[in-house]
């Protein structure tokens, strides 16, 4: 292959990888089965009164299916605790499964202040449990009679798979319908990809010299 032919093809492939990383994978709404989530150890001491009756799981928290769904409150689908004490509340542990760039919060809160969600403090982790950062919401009141969720925009934690989120009540109750994440997978460029441009770069410049 002549110099110029090989610099062509080095310029197409360099090309292709550029628009590879740059290709946005497109926003998802992460809920499950892509993630999970699960009661911390850092829940306060308090009562979980109905929300586990009759065989229901923590699974009410990331049922919903899309970021616009609206959701009926009622003993399937609401997670309601109540803290033994002011400034307790509930923890729950997020994992997505892999790296996204979350981009947008949305909170199903209950519709009265006598038992909203008043406060929720996220932590954010990377794939090797790194913290990436700390973030402290106030979430409005749902709608009612169907709740939506309130979409709060974040400043972009790159690269999160784990999520801490500690909920409270000022008045010690918390109660809401969902927690949902949007963001796109995390794009790294894959090794072998790196590696063979860093060879291609190495042939140009023999090439160059031999010249
Ligand atoms: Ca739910
Ligand atoms: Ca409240």
């Amino acid at each position: 292959m002549s110099t110029e032919r090989f610099a062509a093809a080095l310029c197409v492939s360099l090309l292709a990888f550029g628009l590879l990383a740059a290709a946005p994978a497109g926003a998802l709404y992460l809920n499950a089965p892509t993630i999970s989530v699960e009661v911390g150890p850092g829940t306060s001491p308090g009562s979980f009164n109905n929300t586990f009756d009759n065989g229901q799981t923590i699974d009410k928290v990331i049922d919903a299916p899309s970021a616009d769904a609206e959701e009926f409150h009622n003993q399937t689908t609401h997670i309601w605790f109540t803290a033994d004490e002011v400034g307790g509340g509930l923890e729950l542990l997020f994992d997505f499964g892999q790296g996204y760039d979350i981009d947008t919060l949305h909170f199903w809160n209950y519709t009265s202040e006598s038992y909203d969600v008043d406060d929720v403090a996220f932590s954010f982790y990377d794939p090797s449990n790194n913290f990436l950062g700390s973030l402290s919401v106030q979430p409005e009141l749902g709608s009612s009679p169907g709740i939506l969720a309130q979409d709060i925009a974040l400043i972009a934690p790159l690269n999160a798979q784990f999520v801490t989120a500690f909920l409270t009540g000022t008045n010690r109750q918390v109660d809401f319908q969902n927690i949902g994440f949007s963001g796109e997978e995390t794009i790294i460029p894959e090794p072998s990809t790196a590696i063979l441009l860093g060879v291609g770069l190495a042939g140009l410049a023999s090439r160059s010299r031999r010249r």
